[in-house]
């Protein structure tokens, strides 16, 4: 373990990128980005996307797909949107959906941004087929977004990684719940580094946290900010498999960052921003579903046991962790 070495990139970007733009739209949007994504019992990948219209307001469309990669079947209008008369909290729209499947629940549960007047806040929807939804409302008091929710209970409660925003800074912290209605016990969970850090300042969940046997891999990503403008770029760490509020080791260096053109230039430059993946049959596979720039929808592959061997190798240990506060 050598602290602060960098270890390169682990994600290779698919050649048919992006597999998604604005133009194979069947209505009218401006962009489509930041989709959350699940794979269905029929092996489909489903990918929730997030578009943004030509008001600047977001709302989610579906897309779904047998290889994950191409032949996307798109609906044919918003698959859903928001409701700012009865849920003032979305008056500006409704962002960056990630999906968890809750095998007690038998149903799906996105973590979604509700963007309203006093800032985004995470709101939970509940789903068993994509088609109609349940809203289960806000989860805690905004500003908070970057939200996932872990697949079963711990103990007697449901935990969800969020990121407030605090004075002391945008880091991920973990609440819980007994009903995914009432939330307490607000807990820091991944601090932001200080200073010229890639993952400086302000960091956030990217998709929802894959479990593996040695523990919860959690991609994140960490917003560098220059003089002309932020670079997001992707970063992991392990969390204890039976207690999630225990690290157990963190990258020093980032995994993934902008680099293609469909990167580089959009309508926010230099974003990679994942937001949901599907594990393939060997168990190892990670398509990861991101978007690009704020404009396109992309996918990356990873492979777990690379991740897992890449944070052995590169990763600390809590009390080594270097650039934190
Ligand atoms: C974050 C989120 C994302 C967006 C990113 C870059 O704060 O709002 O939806 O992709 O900024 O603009």
């Amino acid at each position: 373990m050598t602290a602060g070495m960098d270890c390169g990139e682990l994600f290779r970007r698919h050649p048919a990128n992006p597999i998604l733009t604005a133009a194979e739209w069947p209505y009218p949007i401006h962009t489509v980005f930041n989709p959350g994504a699940t794979k269905l019992s029929d092996g489909r990948t489903l990918l929730l996307c997030r578009c943004e219209d030509h008001r600047g307001l977001s709302h989610f469309c579906k897309a779904t797909s047998y290889d994950g990669i191409t032949g996307w079947q798109i609906d044919r209008a918003p698959t859903f949107q928001s409701d700012p008369v009865n849920f003032p909290e979305e008056l500006w729209g409704i962002e960056d959906p990630r999906i968890t499947f809750v095998p007690d629940l038998q149903a799906y549960i996105i973590a979604y941004t509700a963007y309203g007047k006093v800032g985004p806040g995470v709101s939970l929807l509940k789903t068993t087929d994509f088609v109609t939804f349940e809203r289960l409302g806000l989860t805690m008091q905004p500003d908070d977004k970057d939200a996932a929710l872990l697949p079963r209970k711990f103990g007697d409660n449901y935990l969800l990684l969020h990121r407030p925003m605090s004075s002391d800074g945008a880091d991920i912290w973990i609440s819980e719940s007994p009903d995914l209605k009432t939330w307490g016990r607000p807990l820091s969970l991944l601090k932001a580094r200080r200073g010229a850090w890639w993952d400086a300042n302000k960091i956030g969940l990217s998709p929802p946290p894959i479990e593996t046997a040695e523990g919860w891999l959690v991609l994140y990503h960490g917003v560098r900010t220059h003089a002309s403008g932020s670079l997001y770029r992707v970063g992991v760490a392990l969390f204890d498999l039976e207690d999630p509020h225990l690290l157990l080791l963190r990258g020093s260096s980032w995994i993934m960052g902008p680099e293609a053109p469909y990167e580089r230039m959009g309508d926010v430059s230099n974003v990679v921003f994942p937001g949901g993946y599907t594990i393939g049959d060997d168990g190892d596979t990670i398509n990861l579903y991101y978007g690009a720039a704020d404009t396109s929808v992309c996918v990356a592959i990873g492979s777990i046991k690379q991740l897992l061997a890449w944070l052995h190798e590169c990763g600390d240990t809590p009390e080594n962790v270097t650039g934190v506060r």
